[in-house]
């Protein structure tokens, strides 16, 4: 199973991003449905399925939103974009170094390492476009707390993937 664990986005952060991802060029980008919005904490990759049992405690050990805000829409990478994405600003680290420290102490997961950048994917570059060299757009700051950590199954399909819930931990706001 190709496994991530990441926070997900209130309703009207979605809405707001959707509504983004829907205003860039539909010949170049490609949106993000709603339902798939999120921003990644973890990518284990490949990962057998009794796996699940390991990493369940870790996602649902967290209960606690931290408070966050939508900031500037980037294109990633910088110089040959293949996303469009949207950074978050606020105090993400230390959920993340938790869920990430958490895996590596399962024995599930190698820490990336590259420094973590919080950041929603809103649009993908479709086949055979030149990435433009500027973000499209740009957004109204939104202040909101993730509602849960959730451990998703991404299934990858000819028309990109779509995510599946296995184990939610719900977050006080
Ligand atoms: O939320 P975003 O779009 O940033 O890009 C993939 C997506 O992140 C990322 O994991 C999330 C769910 O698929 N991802 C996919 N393959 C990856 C890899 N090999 C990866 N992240 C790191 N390494």
């Amino acid at each position: 199973m190709r496994l991530f664990v990441a926070l997900d986005l209130p309703e009207d952060v979605r809405d707001a991003l959707t509504a983004a991802g829907q205003a860039a060029d539909p010949e170049v980008w490609r949106p993000v449905k709603p339902e798939s919005l999120h921003i990644t904490l973890a990518f284990l990759g490949e990962r057998p399925e009794e796996d699940v049992e390991a990493i369940a405690p870790v996602v649902l050990a967290e209960s606690v939103a931290p408070r966050l805000e939508l900031g500037d829409v980037l294109l990633l990478p910088p110089r040959r974009a293949r996303v469009l994405t949207v950074e978050i600003h606020g105090p993400l680290g230390d959920l993340q170094a938790r869920v990430s420290a958490g895996l590596e102490a399962a024995g599930v997961y190698t820490p990336e390492t590259r420094p973590f950048r919080a950041h929603v994917t809103i649009a993908r570059l479709r086949p055979r476009v030149r990435p433009p060299r500027e973000a499209p757009l740009a957004l109204a700051p939104i202040a909101f707390a993730g509602p849960s950590v959730t451990l998703y199954v991404s299934r990858l399909h000819q028309h990109g993937a779509t995510y599946q819930p296995l184990v939610k931990a719900p977050l006080a706001q």
